[in-house]
């Protein structure tokens, strides 16, 4: 069981899922969604339609197409409207809603973006600390769970996330 963090680019990404941070329209938008759509081409806009979209905090499994992934697992998390408005415990329901359905698909690795710290305006300081949580929750319920990647574009966002995981060592890193 292991947790990676790397910088690059998620779309490149070969894992059973990666993990699309979009809006809850699902039919694709700028950020690592515009990117994700380009890459893995038309069918994924065509089965999204399909979906009838995603509330926030929830999350919905399609193909890969032509990603080398082989599912995307669209979330859509909480714009930041300044922490009071329970933005820290919807994000964290994003990771729990992708995990629901690792596990119901019986994946073995997923790749993560920094979920809601783009477009949506969440400092990166404080979801980082939520998605090492719960991650670590996830290899501790999920006896299938293999390797879960954080894919950051940024050197930044790569260092605020390394921050966070040796601000709270643990098992499976
Ligand atoms: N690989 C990895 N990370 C990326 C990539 C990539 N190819 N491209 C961008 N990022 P954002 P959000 C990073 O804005 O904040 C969209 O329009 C980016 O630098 O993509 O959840 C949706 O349709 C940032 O660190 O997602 C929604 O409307 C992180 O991915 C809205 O944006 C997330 O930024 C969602 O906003």
């Amino acid at each position: 069981m292991k947790l990676e963090l790397i910088q690059g680019d998620l779309t490149k990404v070969a894992a059973d899922a990666i993990v699309n941070a979009a809006n809850s329209s699902l039919l694709g938008g700028g950020g690592v969604d515009g990117a994700i759509h380009r890459a893995a081409g038309p069918e994924l806009l065509a089965e999204c339609r399909l979906l009838g979209g995603c509330p926030t905090g929830q999350a919905k499994l399609t193909k890969g197409y032509r990603l080398p992934a082989r599912h995307v697992i669209h979330t859509v998390g909480p714009v930041w409207q300044g922490g009071t408005h329970s933005e820290e415990a919807t994000l964290a329901r994003c990771y729990k809603s992708v995990f629901a359905q690792v596990q119901a698909h019986g994946l073995r690795s997923v790749a993560f973006p920094s979920i809601s710290t783009g477009r949506f305006g969440f400092p990166i300081d404080r979801a980082a600390p939520i998605a090492v949580r719960e991650i670590r929750a996830a290899f501790a319920r999920l006896p299938q769970l293999e390797k879960v990647t954080v894919v950051l574009f940024s050197p930044w966002d790569l260092e605020a996330y390394q921050r966070a995981l040796s601000a709270a060592p643990g098992e499976n890193v």
